[in-house]
């Protein structure tokens, strides 16, 4: 398994390449561990050192060292804020195209949990797919999870009776990173896309099916026959979001084109009169838990300060929506002055 092509080689990240020395040589980031990491070449897996690398990264080592020459700058990052701080963010994974946030059947649905994993892979740039796992031993309505991510694809499966699993994987694109709690099951569902037992997986808990976090480093695979690269990651023991009202914006974008219909700009859908999120909540067509949860996130977000160029983005993208909402509700003005 050698060829970089089967870990996701493109020309984007050869051109980014040849900026670097003659001498230097191009790998991806494998695995990462406290020594340093493990990275894809072109001659096989090489022992690297030096530099904050993150799984996923593209990389030129020095040819004769392995050392970190420089990391290839970054398509996507999944980011979390980190515990504790605000303002520091770690990178979970980097270039992934499209972001598998697993839900088990087996264990109590947590919407909000679910509206957590999905900002977060809103905000890295990749396409998020929600995937149901354990179907044969529990479950958990596609309807009730595309309500609180609309506009991402929702896809059943079971790995023990292979279910679904060439119907989720027509979904994926490129480089997919396995997200979600420990015990939901994404190693297995790695294993399944794979079609065989390579990544390390484990029972969970009797009583409350909850996870032992078998899988402790982060870690990508090629899935040749599937034109994939798959990186599977440790289930998360709290995942805050940060960076950008944007993908808040994206994981709720039910209420961001509500609150366009709002009396006032600067709605907060407290209590405001003409606020067309409460009138939404009043006609049953969104919870009032959906409502908080989306006021907590950005909060959160407010809180923390991003020193990613997806804020720059984001702020483009507010001012436009101010810029249209004025327009609109200037019409409606006009309409009702008629
Ligand atoms: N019945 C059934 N069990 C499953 C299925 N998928 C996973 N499991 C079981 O769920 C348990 C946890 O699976 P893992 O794949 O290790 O979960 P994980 O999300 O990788 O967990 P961490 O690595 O701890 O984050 C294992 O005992 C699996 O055998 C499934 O489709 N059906
Ligand atoms: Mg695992
Ligand atoms: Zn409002």
């Amino acid at each position: 398994m050698s060829s970089l092509l089967h870990y996701g080689l493109d020309r984007h990240w050869l051109d980014e390449f040849e900026k670097h020395s003659q001498d230097a040589v191009l790998a991806r980031v494998v695995r990462v561990d406290r020594g340093g990491f493990d990275a894809a070449t072109e001659n096989g897996i090489a022992r690297c050192t030096g530099g904050a690398v993150c799984t996923g990264d593209w990389v030129a080592l020095d040819g004769e060292s392995f050392r970190l020459i420089a990391i290839l700058p970054r398509r996507t990052a999944v980011e979390r804020a980190s515990a504790g701080t605000t303002s520091d963010t770690q990178v979970l994974a980097a270039n992934v195209d499209t972001v598998v946030v697993t839900v088990a059947s087996d264990t109590a649905l947590d919407l909000g949990r679910v509206e957590r994993y999905i900002t977060l892979a809103w905000g890295s740039g990749a396409v998020p797919v929600l995937a149901i796992t354990k179907t044969d031993s529990g479950s958990v309505a596609e309807e009730v999870l595309s309500s609180a991510a609309p506009g991402v694809t929702v896809c059943s499966t079971s790995a023990v009776s292979d279910g679904g699993i060439d119907s989720l994987a027509a979904h994926l694109h490129g480089t997919v990173a396995l997200i979600g709690p420990s015990g939901s099951g994404k190693s297995t569902l790695g294993n399944a896309l794979l079609g065989g037992a390579v990544l390390a997986t484990g029972a969970t808990r009797e009583g409350d099916s909850k996870g032992r976090h078998t899988t402790v480093h982060r870690e990508l695979v090629p899935i040749p026959e599937r034109e994939l690269v798959l990186l599977d990651t440790p289930g998360l023991r709290s995942v805050g979001v940060q960076g950008s009202e944007d993908a808040v914006a994206s994981a709720f974008s039910d209420i961001d084109e509500l609150a366009a219909w709002c009396r006032f700009a600067d709605c907060a859908h407290e209590r405001e009169p003409g606020c067309a999120v409460l009138a939404a909540v009043d006609a049953g067509e969104l919870t009032d838990r959906r409502l908080s949860n989306y006021r907590k996130l950005l909060r959160e977000n407010a809180w923390a300060t991003s020193r990613h160029d997806a804020r720059a983005r984001s702020e483009k993208l507010r001012e436009y929506k101010q810029i249209s909402k004025s327009l609109r509700q200037k019409y409606a003005v006009d309409d009702r002055g008629r």
